[in-house]
C-alpha cells in the first residue's frame, strides 16, 4: 500500500522546505520539494543605487552571510567594467574561503551529523575504549577516557531530565543508524566541541567586514584600510590574529573533521543511494587573480551531464541559451507560462493559487513552489561541493583530484560512489580541507603584497554615477557554500532597473519542469530508502546531504 509522507518544516535547515514523499514497502516512488515561503528581494531593489544593493541582498542569509554580497557587488562591476586592487581580491578569497571552512563544518556537525550519529547510544559507549579510537584516528589533545566520561555525563543528564534541549527530535534507535557507541560518543563530543569552535573562526569575518553575520563590502574594492601603524584599522596585530583563526581551523579540519569523516563513512560506505540526476554544474569560483580570469579559479566553471565525466562543458553566464528560469510548477507568473526567461530578462511576479486552509497535500500536476526552476542548456542541474569536485575532477583539477582519489582509497570505494547521499557528505568534507589548505596561502599572499608596499583596497575611479553609461548591464558570480550562486543586474540612469538571483538551493530544491522532470532533490529521494514509514530518517539524510538554505532558494 502508497503512504504519503509528508515533512514540514523539515528542520536543521535554514528556512521553510516542505518534503512530501510517497512510499511504498520501504521504497519513495514520488517526491515533491516545495519551498513554501516568498520574500521579494528581488523586487525591494528595485530603482535602488547600485551601490548600496549589496547590503539588501545579502539579508538574502545570515547562513551563507557574506557571499550574496560578494556576488552583488561582482555584478555591479561587471556592468560597470569596475577593475579592483589585488589586496581586495585576495580579501574577498580569505572571506570566502573562511565561510566554506566555517559552513562545511557547521553542517556536518550540527545540521547533517545527527542523520548518521546516535546520541543515545553513545550513552552505552566504554569512555576508555572510546579514548582508544579517538587516539587511533588523530592526536587530538581531546581524546582521554575522562574527557569522555564527562561528556557522556553531561549527555546523561540532559536525557535523565527529560529535556533534550539540542538532541530532542530525532529518531534516536532508527535500525538506519550504523555506528557503534563508541564511535557515536566521539562524535557527539566534537558536536559540543565544534560548537564551541565554529564562534572563533568568524573572527576573521569581523576584522575584514566589521562583523558577522553580513560584513561589510563595497563596489570597487573592500572597505577595510590597511595600515600597519594605525590602532583602528587593519594592522599586523588584527593580521596576527587572522592567522591564529586561520591556524586553528587547520587544525580542526586535519584533526577532527576528516578522521571523523573516514571513521562515520567507513560504516555507511554501503549504503549508495541517493544520487539523483547525476547533472552538476559549477559557475566556477575564488579567482587566484580577478574574475574575470577562469584560469586561476580554484574551483574551475563547468557542466557535466549524466554522470560523464569524460565530457566537462563550459558555462557562459550571460548566454540567454545557458541559464533560463521557469515557472511552470511555481506560484510566479509569466507572459508565456511555458517558456523560461535568462535572468536579463526575468520577472519576479508573485501568483500564488495554492492551498488555503484546510490545508491539503500539493498536487504536482499543479503550481506547488514559491522556488523557481532555473535550467542550464534545458537541464536540471545541482549545484555544491559535490557539483564543484565532480566538475573538477572530470577537469583533471590536480588538487580535487587528488583528494577524491585519496579518499576513495581510503574507503575502498569506487569513483560511482561519489553519486550518492554519502558522496555529498564526504564531497563536503573535503572540500572543506582544500578551502582551510588554501586560506593560509591567501594570507601569505596578502602580507607579502603589503610588504611589498601596496597598501590599496579600494579604487575611487568609477565610485560617482557621473562616470558610468546611461545604461549597463552585468553578473556577478560566486561558489557558494551550497553550490553556484549569480545575480544579474540591469543599471539604468544610475538606478537598478531589474535584478534577479539564481541561487544554490534554488537549483537543488526546484520542483519539476515544464515536461515533469524532476529538480535535484526530488530526484535523489527516488531511489532513497525509507525503514520506518513514520521516521523517515534516510529522507532527511539525503536531503540534509544538500545542506539546503530556503532563505536563499526563495528569495
Ligand atoms: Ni542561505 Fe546560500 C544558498 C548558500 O543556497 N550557500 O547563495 C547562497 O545559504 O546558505
Amino acid at each position: 500500500m502508497a503512504t504519503r509522507i509528508v515533512v514540514d518544516p523539515l528542520t536543521r535547515v535554514e528556512g521553510h522546505l516542505r518534503i512530501e514523499a510517497v512510499v511504498e514497502g520501504t521504497q519513495i516512488t514520488e517526491a515533491l520539494s516545495s519551498g513554501t515561503i516568498f520574500r521579494g528581494i528581488e523586487k525591494i531593489v528595485e530603482n535602488r543605487d547600485p551601490r548600496d544593493v549589496w547590503s539588501f541582498v545579502q539579508r538574502i542569509c545570515g547562513v551563507c552571510t557574506h557571499i550574496h554580497a560578494l556576488t552583488s557587488i561582482r555584478a555591479v562591476e561587471d556592468a560597470l567594467d569596475y577593475r579592483i586592487p589585488k589586496n581586495a581580491n585576495i580579501i574577498r578569497n580569505i572571506m570566502t574561503l573562511t565561510q566554506m571552512v566555517h559552513d562545511h563544518v557547521v553542517h556536518f556537525y550540527h545540521l547533517h551529523g545527527f542523520d548518521w550519529v546516535d546520541v543515545l547510544s553513545a550513552l552505552k559507549a566504554d569512555p576508555k575504549a572510546t579514548s582508544e579510537l579517538a587516539m587511533s584516528l588523530s592526536d587530538w589533545p581531546n581524546s582521554s577516557a575522562g574527557y569522555f566520561r564527562d561528556v557522556q555525563n553531561k549527555v546523561k543528564g540532559l536525557v535523565e531530565s527529560g529535556q533534550l534541549g539540542i538532541f530532542a527530535n530525532a529518531y534516536w534507535g532508527h535500525p538506519a543508524y550504523r555506528l557503534p557507541p563508541e564511535a557515536n560518543l566521539l562524535a557527539v563530543a566534537h558536536y559540543i566541541e565544534a560548537l564551541n569552535w565554529q564562534k572563533e573562526i568568524v573572527k576573521i569575518h569581523t576584522i575584514f567586514g566589521g562583523k558577522n553575520p553580513h560584513p561589510n563590502y563595497c563596489v570597487g574594492g573592500h572597505p577595510s584600510t590597511i595600515n600597519m601603524n594605525d590602532v583602528h584599522v587593519i594592522n599586523m596585530e588584527r593580521l596576527n590574529l587572522v592567522k591564529s583563526k586561520i591556524d586553528e581551523a587547520q587544525t580542526f579540519v586535519d584533526k577532527v573533521l576528516l578522521p571523523d569523516l573516514f571513521a562515520i563513512a567507513g560504516f555507511y560506505k554501503g549504503d549508495l543511494w541517493g544520487g539523483g540526476i547525476g547533472n552538476f554544474l559549477c559557475y566556477g569560483g575564488v579567482p587566484m587573480t580577478d574574475i574575470r580570469e577562469p584560469d586561476s579559479f580554484l574551483f574551475p566553471n563547468g557542466a557535466v551531464l549524466n554522470r560523464d565525466l569524460s565530457k566537462v562543458y563550459d558555462v557562459d553566464l550571460k548566454d540567454p541559451e545557458h541559464i533560463k528560469e521557469f515557472v511552470s510548477h511555481s506560484w510566479y507568473q509569466y507572459d508565456d507560462p511555458q517558456a523560461g526567461l535568462h535572468p536579463w530578462q526575468g520577472k519576479t511576479a508573485p501568483a500564488y493559487d495554492g492551498p488555503r486552509p484546510p490545508y491539503h497535500n500539493l498536487d504536482e500536476n499543479k503550481k506547488y513552489s514559491w522556488i523557481k526552476t532555473p535550467h542550464w542548456q534545458g537541464h536540471p542541474m545541482e549545484v555544491g561541493p559535490l557539483a564543484r569536485f565532480v566538475v573538477g575532477y572530470a577537469r583533471g583539477n590536480k588538487p580535487i583530484k587528488g583528494l577524491v582519489d585519496d579518499a576513495l582509497q581510503r574507503l575502498d570505494l569506487p569513483i560511482t560512489a561519489l553519486f550518492s547521499t554519502l558522496g555529498r557528505t564526504l564531497a563536503r568534507a573535503l572540500e572543506a580541507k582544500l578551502s582551510v589548505d588554501h586560506l593560509a596561502g591567501f594570507y601569505a599572499d596578502l602580507l607579502a603584497n603589503i610588504k611589498a608596499g601596496d597598501s590599496q583596497t579600494f579604487n575611487p575611479e568609477k565610485w560617482e554615477p557621473s562616470r558610468w553609461p546611461a545604461a549597463a548591464q552585468g553578473v556577478g558570480f560566486a561558489e557558494a557554500p551550497r553550490g553556484a550562486l549569480a545575480h544579474w543586474v540591469k543599471i539604468r540612469d544610475g538606478k537598478v532597473e531589474s535584478y534577479q538571483a539564481v541561487v544554490p538551493t534554488t537549483w537543488n530544491a526546484a520542483p519539476r519542469d515544464e515536461k515533469g522532470v524532476k529538480g535535484p532533490y526530488e530526484a535523489s529521494l527516488l531511489d532513497t530508502p525509507v525503514a520506518v514509514p513514520d521516521q523517515p530518517l534516510e529522507l532527511l539524510r539525503t536531503i540534509h546531504s544538500f545542506d539546503p538554505c530556503l532563505a536563499c532558494a526563495t528569495h
